[in-house]
């Protein structure tokens, strides 16, 4: 791997992309991923690479229904497990709730291999699907799921997918939490609370707002939406 000098202008993005690359090695992520991680950067490039006020909002809002709820859970793919697998095993012990792998390009391999991955940074309870637990509706892969799990969930956070599992989580009675640059992807839009931000800036966000609870009322996540693709429509350079 290239050094990355700290000097450089793109830093925190070049270590980004070295963390996706490396977790593909490591089987992790797949070629998959490092498209996924594009389409994130270019938004991002758009922000300015900033946490806005909406996301900003959105955390909040998202702490708050979190610590609500009963039965939280955290689901993780390759990109967020190669990107804040730290960040998530913390907001895990914060909720004490699990932590599901749910992937769209399955396979034993690389469920043992992000599993392994949070359990080498202190996660103690990581879910994978059983095997016979299916949450129907869903086509894909990531339809397998824990019992325990997304299928008991009351409310789940999705990060990184562009997908229609959001909807099917909701048609199930779930609430969810999206991580999405992306205003316009389908997660982001059928989510209760979309947090449009690089998923590096907000989960440690997320971890703190979780332990310093506000409360958010009369939040509109539509709203929020809108100024995040104004934001991005207007960037100035
Ligand atoms: O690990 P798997 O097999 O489950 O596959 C995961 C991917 C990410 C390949 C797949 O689930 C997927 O849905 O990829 P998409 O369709 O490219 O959607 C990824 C979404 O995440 C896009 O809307 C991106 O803009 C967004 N995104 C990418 N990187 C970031 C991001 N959002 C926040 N922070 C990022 N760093």
């Amino acid at each position: 791997m290239t050094e990355t000098p700290k000097s450089h202008p793109r830093y925190a993005s070049l270590v980004s992309r070295n963390k996706i690359v490396e977790a593909m090695k490591s089987g992790v992520c797949t070629p998959h991923s490092l498209i996924a991680h594009g389409r994130g950067e270019a938004l991002d490039y758009l922000l300015g690479e900033t946490t806005f006020p909406f996301a900003h909002e959105a955390i909040a809002k998202s702490a708050q229904l979190l610590l609500e709820s009963k039965k939280p859970v955290l689901s993780l793919n390759g990109n967020t497990a190669a990107l804040c697998a730290i960040d998530f095993v913390a907001l895990s012990a914060v909720l004490n709730c699990p932590i599901e792998v749910n992937l769209f390009h399955a396979s034993e391999a690389r469920y043992d291999a992000i599993k392994h991955l949070l359990e080498r940074n202190g996660a103690k309870n990581v879910l994978v699907p059983d095997g016979g637990c299916v949450l129907s509706g869903l086509g894909s892969n990531r339809r397998n799921v824990h019992p325990e799990g997304l299928y008991a969930a009351d409310i789940v956070l999705v990060a990184l997918e562009d997908g229609d599992r959001c909807e099917v989580l909701k048609a199930h009675g779930k609430r969810v939490i999206a991580i999405d640059l992306n205003p316009l992807s389908r997660t982001a839009q059928m989510a209760d609370v979309t947090i449009v931000d690089n998923i590096i800036r907000c989960m440690p966000l997320l971890v703190a707002a979780a332990k310093q609870p506000k409360s958010v009322t009369n939040y509109d996540n539509a709203d929020m939406l809108q100024a995040a693709e104004i934001q991005m429509r207007t960037a100035k350079k």
